[in-house]
């Protein structure tokens, strides 16, 4: 009789820790999506994406990777960074949807934008 008590319990403790696993990665995939950083690298004289889209309201936060200075100045003068040692970062929100060109006020030739939808 013991051993039939036993052989009964075990499935449904199988299912509740498939259960319990499944939700689990439901939850972490939910959290890793919303949680994804909208993040824009500078190096080697390029930003990285160069074209980034992103939802409205979203910030989007620049990492200078670089040994030079940049900035992050907005062609439009909307927005726009101190210039940025190795390390630093700087973060803009966008909460209008729009075309944000973008580039580098200490060399120009670095362009890009953010897309905002
Ligand atoms: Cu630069």
């Amino acid at each position: 009789m013991q051993g039939y008590g036993q052989t009964l319990k075990r499935p449904s403790l199988a299912i509740a820790a498939i259960a319990i696993v499944v939700v689990t990665a439901l939850v972490l995939a939910v959290h890793v999506r919303a949680a994804t950083p909208v993040a824009v690298g500078i190096k080697d004289f390029k930003f990285s994406p160069p074209s980034l889209t992103v939802p409205a309201g979203k910030t989007v936060t620049w990492t200078n990777n670089d040994e030079w200075r940049h900035t992050i100045t907005s062609t439009t003068g909307a927005f726009g960074s101190t210039g940025l040692s190795n390390g630093d970062t700087f973060a803009q929100t966008f909460p209008q949807p729009g075309d944000y060109q973008y580039f580098c006020s200490l060399h120009p030739r670095m362009q890009a934008a953010v897309i905002v939808k």
